[in-house]
């Protein structure tokens, strides 16, 4: 065939071709999601649902799988790997990226965050702020869900600040290891999914988590006093890569982002509800839950304050401004009435 026609006749094949699937239709996505935490955790299972709700909104053209437990990116990865396209998308605890910036932590600060109406309140003022950090570095927010309240389990009862000195105390993102320090206590990182082994070999004597994780690691085993300290409510924030995220078709994009935000209504409700059976399953298992006395109290306030003020040194404009809209908008609601 001479190359004239040749090209011709390729050229029409591309064009008949080009009208076989519908302007704006895409070939099928595989989106993989990278968590540290288990199948049965309770985000995890939000997420799948989300999974499965995005698969069927699409008609399989993005197709979501959730890898839990760290199966295929280590925990502490999860991110940088979302970020170099190792996985599409990911979930991680946004306080566990303070270093990267001191807006990712302000959600670890304690003893602001009162309970979920303050959370939720904090929530609605940084999320703007946090979708931007997130977008500068190459990542869309899908949604974020917060844990129940961070308390203090501790092996020995803790009835003065001496009880905590030398103790080895687990930490799961900066703020953390900086309490065990200022505490005098002895940091020690553990992820999640090493945890309840850790407990049950004795590796750690305290720890500040939530009652959800005391029960899926079955604190119980070593660590006999939990205490209603609400130091705070941190997050996790749930993640595409944005290249990703762009390649996808308009109507994906939208379904993807609207679903977010039912899964996040969804999870907050989760992550409420499932607080008071969860420390309900403590004290089955015969964890002294108690809240704690008022010079260690105190004490811990402090502690709180010198971490807030360390973390205003750092912050810049963006951070300040979030905090002001926070205490500016909780100051304006009546606090709940006994
Ligand atoms: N559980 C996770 C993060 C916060 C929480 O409640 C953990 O302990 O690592």
């Amino acid at each position: 065939m001479n190359p004239r026609l040749a090209f011709l006749r390729t050229a029409a094949l591309t064009a008949c071709l080009g009208t076989a699937l519908p302007a704006g239709a895409q070939t099928p996505v595989e989106i993989n999601f990278a968590t540290a935490y288990s199948v049965d955790n309770f985000h995890t299972k939000n997420l799948q649902q989300y999974a499965d709700e995005v698969r069927r909104a699409t008609a399989d053209k993005v197709a979501m799988r959730v890898h839990a437990a760290g199966s295929l990116i280590k925990p502490g990865e999860i991110f940088a790997g979302v970020r170099e396209g190792k996985a599409e998308a990911g979930e991680v605890i946004m306080s566990s990226l303070a270093n990267e910036s001191p807006l990712f932590g302000i959600d670890a600060l304690p003893f602001i965050v009162s309970g979920y109406a303050d959370a939720r309140h904090m929530w609605n003022a940084s999320r703007p702020a946090i979708d931007k950090a997130l977008a500068a570095r190459g990542l869309q927010l899908l949604y974020a869900v917060p844990w129940p309240p961070q308390n203090l389990y501790s092996q020995p009862a803790i009835n003065a600040v001496g009880n905590l000195k030398g103790l080895r105390m687990r930490a799961y993102n900066p703020a953390t290891v900086r309490i065990a320090e200022l505490v005098h206590a002895r940091p020690v990182s553990i992820q999640v999914v090493d945890l309840a082994k850790a407990i049950a070999d004795g590796q750690l004597e305290l720890m500040i988590t939530s009652s959800s994780t005391g029960v899926e690691t079955k604190a119980w085993t070593r660590l006999g006093h939990y205490y209603k300290v609400n130091a705070w409510i941190p997050k996790n924030i749930v993640f595409i890569n944005k290249t990703t995220f762009g390649k996808l078709d308009a109507a994906s994009r939208t379904i993807l982002l609207d679903l977010a935000r039912n899964a996040e209504e969804r999870g907050w409700k989760l992550s409420e509800n499932s607080d008071r059976e969860y420390e309900a399953q403590l004290a089955a298992n015969k964890i002294n839950v108690s809240t704690m006395d008022f010079f260690m109290r105190q004490y811990l306030d402090r502690i709180g304050e010198k971490l807030a003020r360390e973390w205003l040194k750092q912050a810049g404009n963006d951070e300040w401004k979030v905090l002001l809209q926070y205490t500016t908008e909780r100051s304006q609601q009546t606090p709940a009435v006994r």
